[in-house]
């Protein structure tokens, strides 16, 4: 159903070429001249196939192995002439197919080359090994414009350079799926500014927040050995001379789950294993800490290391990294304590006290560690984990717990203590890179989000993962859809608006009040009696006719999101989005008399700044009222929208190349979904809506001047240009010409190309008849 296919497809295979019917001179060179197309083979990938002969609507194909094959011409695709094999810019292929797309970024990684222009878009295929294109020496080539091909630093040198011309605040958005190399390309990005405008120093702390950030919010999972669990952005603010005078890291909704349960394979947090392996033997004495093997929270997923990485070597990288950004001695110890804490809850186990299956902890070393850690008293400790306080009309009750509600209980705690722990941490860092006053004009930020994902199972974590990037999705939509209007105008191009797809009905599916998602979701988090099975109904009840949602099955739900359906298991959201920490866990942090009681008021009072919609807990009632996660995340995402839209954006896009985390393998099914999803192919085909192949006039005059038959008049450039185009027969529709630029339709630099190639040829063999006969 896309007309443009069926169009470009012709050059290809039909007579057009054959007939030479613009200014062909040597038609029997032509035959030479190999027609290549692409075909699907069954195991889906796509092959490079000559054709033999076309008849009717059948062609005879090569396949690239030899092997002759009659074919329906509908199933080949126009393949791009050979000089436009490994183009810098996809937007200079004449096909913008996805075969021709593939075979591009193809062919520049299996050199090495992992970065690619898709128009504005920087696409990044991540090499899983170490390829030689960073250093000083890039440095220096890109800061002197020595060196200008697709490049993290010539972005990050863009962004530098606009900010200074502009006075406007840059962003780089970096997106891509879990190890498609987001975090790696932040740091590069950030590396290039740091190389280009450091000198006080400052520039060093805000390289070290990275392994800092990355030990205590990165984890070993599934698709990466180093996933970030937490998404990030951090402004780095620059001074009139345009040096780097600090830096902000903000961060979105941790991984809280993973404190105290992982899939198999996985781990938790890298800080856990570092500390057992890393800390000096006084230290591990005071922390009372065992091996990463013995902590109950850290063996569950039978994985505790990573190949290649030594995790004692890498708690020497913290600590030192801590120590360049200012983060105290003392409070390293407060932090490695509260760590500590963390492993020890997971070591208080319970024992059952009547046949009603009340519990209450055993007093054994668990129990101990965690009431000296945290500086609380034993037996308040011991109260928390058997008894809930409830207020119920005028009346306190207290209500003792089941086995499960003392282990929810206890687990809620240590994921409490974590995260508040990483917002303090974030605190602590921010007040190190803290800029005295901050001027508007002068920053670039960098977003490193989790990107886009699609699970077999899909829970509230995947839920609010592919909301914040179907956010993310519009601002790229808006912002590429804007620059390309600007450059037709500029050029004084009248053109009628391009089609382009907005995801605004997605996310009002999510974000319409009452009904959208959110809200439902909210609304059912705080009727006591609601579960996760009244939760998917209520959707279906009033979502129904919503052409984004479909309920199918009983506690399921789907969205179809720009990047294509997800089916979201409902089980498990109503806790997650309460994520209820009971007043009794409260009161009992807040007597801590450790440093607790400041991590954990500072990190909420941060975290409601966050939100940016009040303080997160309100006293009054049994327990503790405060936004849904959800909701809180809702008010982050417009925040960072809002900034976001008062800068200019540079958009990269990562590209994972298989699913094994190993270099040199390139599945091409796998990188075609992520081009699809993360909105390359989208870019490229609001592209092909309009007329995305463009050259100067002098480019295209000097090219193809020569194939002119008629002497022009006149020898400007425009004019040759408009004599060449009237000289092919090119239709009008099919080419604008511009001020300074021809813009083309898809596919009309293929044939002038070829004409072009065939005349070469034409005088190249007159040219060696010439030379024999002289000889
Ligand atoms: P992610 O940030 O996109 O995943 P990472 O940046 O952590 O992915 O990259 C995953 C791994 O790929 C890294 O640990 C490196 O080994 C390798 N890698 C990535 N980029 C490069 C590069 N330019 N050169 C060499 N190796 C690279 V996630 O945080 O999981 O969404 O959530
Ligand atoms: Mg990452």
């Amino acid at each position: 159903d896309d007309p443009s296919i069926g169009s470009s497809l012709q050059p290809c295979i039909a007579p057009a070429r054959e007939e030479c019917k613009w200014g062909d001179t040597t038609p029997s060179v032509a035959k030479k001249v190999k027609v290549q197309s692409w075909f699907q083979l069954p195991d889906g990938n796509w092959d490079l196939v000559s054709i033999i002969k076309t008849s009717g609507n059948e062609s005879l194909i090569k396949l690239s192995e030899e092997k002759v094959l009659k074919v329906n011409n509908e199933s080949l695709v126009s393949a791009n002439p050979d000089i436009l094999d490994g183009v810098d810019d996809l937007m200079q292929l004449s096909f913008l197919n996805e075969p021709s797309v593939l075979y591009n970024l193809q062919y520049r990684y299996d050199r090495d080359i992992i970065y690619t222009k898709a128009g504005p878009v920087l696409v990044a295929v991540n090499p899983l090994k170490k390829v030689p294109l960073y250093g000083d020496e890039y440095v220096e080539a890109y800061r002197r414009k020595k060196m200008e091909g697709p490049h993290v630093y010539a972005i990050a040198d863009t962004a530098m350079r606009e900010m200074i011309r502009d006075e406007v605040n840059q962003s780089i958005i970096i997106s891509g799926e879990s190890g498609a190399g987001k975090t790696e390309t932040a740091k590069i990005a950030m590396q290039y500014l740091a190389a280009l405008c450091g000198g006080s120093g400052i520039e060093n702390e805000i390289l070290k927040t990275n392994p800092i950030l990355e030990s205590f919010g990165n984890a070993k999972t599934s698709r990466n050995d180093n996933s970030s669990r937490f998404g990030k952005l951090i402004e780095i603010h620059f001074s009139e001379t345009g040096k780097i005078s600090g830096a902000q890291i903000q961060t979105f909704l941790l991984e809280k789950s993973r404190v105290v349960q992982c899939t198999e394979g996985e781990r938790s947090y890298h800080i856990f294993y570092q500390l057992c392996a890393g800390a000096p033997s006084p230290l591990k004495e005071k922390l009372n800490l065992k091996s990463a093997k013995e902590f109950k929270y850290l063996t569950q997923s039978s994985c505790c290391s990573i190949s290649g990485v030594d995790d004692a070597e890498q708690f020497r990288i913290v600590e030192e990294a801590l120590d360049v950004v200012h983060v105290s001695k003392d409070n390293q110890e407060r932090i490695f304590a509260m760590v500590a804490a963390v492993l020890w809850l997971g070591e208080v186990s319970f024992t059952v006290i009547d046949d009603e299956n009340h519990v209450k902890p055993v007093e054994d070393e668990g129990l101990v560690n965690v009431s000296s850690l945290i500086g609380c008293d034993i037996e308040e400790l011991k109260l928390t984990l058997s008894i809930r306080k409830m207020e119920v009309g005028n009346e306190n009750i207290v209500q003792k717990l089941t086995l499960s509600q003392a282990i929810d209980t206890r687990d809620a705690l240590a994921k409490s203590i974590y995260s508040c722990l990483f917002d303090w941490l974030v605190e602590q860092v921010n007040k190190s890179l803290a800029v005295g006053k901050r001027r508007t004009g002068r920053s670039i930020s960098i977003l490193d989000i989790y990107g886009f994902e699609s699970f077999e199972r899909n829970s509230f974590e995947q839920f609010c993962i592919n909301y914040a990037n179907e956010r993310l999705q519009q601002h790229f939509n808006r912002h590429l859809f804007k620059l390309q209007q600007e450059e037709y105008i500029q050029d004084g191009i009248d053109f009628t608006k391009v089609d382009f797809e907005d995801n605004q009905d997605c996310l009002n599916l999510f974000e319409k009040k009452p009904l959208g998602l959110l809200s439902l979701l909210d609304e059912e988090t705080t009727f006591p009696s609601a579960t996760d099975l009244t939760f998917a109904i209520k959707l279906k009840k009033h979502l129904k006719s919503n052409s984004c949602f479909r309920g199918d099955r009983a506690e399921s739900f789907t969205v179809s999101h720009y990047a294509g359906e997800v089916t979201y298991d409902t089980s498990g959201f109503l806790e997650k989005n309460r994520d209820l920490l009971h007043m009794d866990s409260i009161q009992l942090l807040s007597s801590c008399k450790c440093h607790l009681p400041q991590i954990f008021a500072s990190a909420m009072l941060s975290q409601s700044e966050n939100s940016g919609v009040g303080p997160l807990y309100k006293s009054g009632g049994a327990d503790s009222q405060k936004l849904s996660v959800a909701t809180k995340f809702k008010g982050q995402l417009f925040q960072l929208m809002q900034r976001l839209s008062n800068t200019t954006s540079h958009f990269i896009r990562c590209i994972k190349p298989n699913n094994l985390q190993s270099p040199g393998i390139y599945d091409q099914g796998l990188v075609l979904q992520q081009l699809r999803c993360c909105g390359v192919l989208e870019v490229v085909r609001i592209s092909r809506s309009g007329f995305p192949t463009r050259m100067s006039h002098q480019k295209f005059a000097r090219r193809y001047g020569f194939l002119l038959l008629d002497h022009v008049a006149s020898q400007d450039p425009l004019s040759v240009s408009v004599a060449i185009l009237h000289q092919f027969n090119i239709l009008p529709e099919l080419y604008h010409v511009g001020y300074t630029k021809l813009f083309f339709r898809t596919g009309q630099m293929g044939v002038l190309e070829d004409t072009r190639n065939r005349t070469l040829h034409g005088i190249l063999r007159v040219q060696s008849c010439f030379r024999g006969h002289k000889a």
